[in-house]
């Protein structure tokens, strides 16, 4: 009897949405909001959308001119990300959020998360030099882009940690970090309580970027329905990048992390990426800018 060879499942790529993120009120230097309309002024992903078709700009969010204080103002935006984010999964889009600063990734993620639904966890790792894992009562400097992190686990501000549902979006051990060597105790307490998987700047050089991410990938697998990818610029080495919200040296080089990127390539699982705090006052020579491009392009399929 002859079996008919089964032919491997292939999927209709999805095209990627942009959603900028028009928003500096989460950190102490407010330049990241210019960074959606300067990429677009640049026409840094045009040749995505020209020659893929799979690339497209949904509207740029802004912050409402008259929001309060910073908390208000971050609270309201990133519920206008969590919809759209939500709306674009609902659609088999792909939701690419590009940064302003870091406090987009509480609506980024909520979103992802009420999109589950009753399917599943969400899993999530986290690449950025810093832990992002502050609240209130822990950050030196009280800026919300050091506390994304905390209130996607369930610690923080309830205008923050309630969006689109109460409780936490993610679950400790569906989260991993990468490139971190910039933190304070009070954050770094909170994560070993909660049992998150760090992975420190030493141990990515000691084993390579290529098997932390493998290894990571693999973790926000293991219990979830789905899992994203956050990446802050500032996890790049800023002798590399320099049009970051908040340089540290030491960090990732550029292509390694591409080739990390390039690894997880159309892979159906991965349910959404941000890019964030990409400050074009600092990118004169448009070298960031070509990089998120790169990134970009890595992960479509
Ligand atoms: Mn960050």
């Amino acid at each position: 009897m002859k079996i008919a060879k089964t032919q491997p499942v292939r999927l209709p790529p999805r095209h990627a949405r942009v959603i900028g993120v028009a928003c500096g009120r989460g950190a102490g230097d407010p330049g990241c909001a210019d960074g959606p309309d300067v990429l677009l002024q640049l026409g840094t992903l045009r040749d995505l959308e020209q020659t893929d078709a799979r690339l497209r700009w949904a509207p740029t969010l802004r912050v409402d001119a008259a929001a309060g204080d910073a908390l208000a103002a971050v609270a309201g935006i990133c519920g206008q990300v969590a919809g759209a984010v939500e709306a674009a999964l609902a659609e088999d889009a792909f939701p690419l959020v590009i940064g302003g600063d870091h406090s987009c990734a509480v609506g980024t993620w909520s979103g992802a998360r009420a999109h589950l639904g009753e399917r599943g966890e969400l899993g999530l790792i986290w690449i950025d030099a810093h832990m992002d894992s502050h609240t209130f009562q822990t950050s030196p400097s009280h800026s919300l882009h050091g506390m994304p992190l905390a209130c996607l686990l369930g610690r923080g501000e309830p205008a923050l940690t309630g969006l689109r549902f109460p409780g936490p979006k993610l679950l400790p051990q569906n989260v991993c970090l990468i490139g971190v060597r910039s933190f304070e105790w009070s954050e770094a307490a909170l994560l070993r309580t909660l049992g998150v998987r760090i992975y420190f700047m030493n141990e990515v050089r000691e084993r390579g970027l290529a098997e932390v991410f493998g290894e990571a990938v693999a973790q926000v697998n293991r219990e979830t329905a789905g899992y994203g990818i956050s990446l802050d610029l500032d996890a790049l080495d800023p002798a590399e990048e320099a049009g970051v919200g908040t340089p540290v040296p030491g960090g990732l080089h550029r292509r390694e992390l591409l080739a990390a990127l390039d690894s997880v390539r159309a892979d159906r699982r991965l349910l959404a990426m941000e890019v964030v705090e990409y400050n074009p006052h600092r990118d004169a020579d448009h070298a960031t800018a070509r990089t998120i491009h790169d990134f970009v392009q890595s992960l479509l399929a």
